[in-house]
């Protein structure tokens, strides 16, 4: 079994839910905080089994969207020459992880 882990933009967390319903595929929605711009963020959470996994992917790549977002000053001022003015974010950070033991009591 593997743990799909996906960070997505909040905007498309609920058609990529969504996605992963129609095709039987369960998911946990956790909030999140990117550590860069501290803006909130979607972790999508998927256990699938492993002949699932290239769906999820594909699930993934086809409803991200990626979106031009100015940077915020950083706190405390410290590194600020070496922020850029604005990033690039989405559509989907994803991490395929083995899942060592799986029970549901
Ligand atoms: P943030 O950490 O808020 O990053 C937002 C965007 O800022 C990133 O978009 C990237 O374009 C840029 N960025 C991040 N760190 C940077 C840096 N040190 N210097 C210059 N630009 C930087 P994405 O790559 O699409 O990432 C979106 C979100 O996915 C991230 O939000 C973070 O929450 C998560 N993420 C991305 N890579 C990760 C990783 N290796 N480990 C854990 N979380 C990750």
């Amino acid at each position: 079994m593997k743990l799909v882990v996906a960070i997505v933009q909040d905007q498309d967390a609920l058609a990529v839910l969504n996605a992963l319903a129609r095709q039987g595929l369960r998911a946990t929605k956790l909030a999140s905080t990117g550590g860069f711009l501290r803006e909130g963020n979607t972790t999508v959470l998927v256990g699938v089994e492993e002949d699932a996994v290239d769906r999820v992917l594909d699930i993934l790549r086809s409803t991200g969207s990626v979106r031009r977002e100015p940077v915020p000053p950083a706190e405390g001022g410290s590194g600020e020459e070496a922020r850029p003015a604005e990033v690039l974010v989405g559509g989907a950070t994803v991490f395929v992880l083995d899942v060592v033991r799986y029970a549901k009591f």
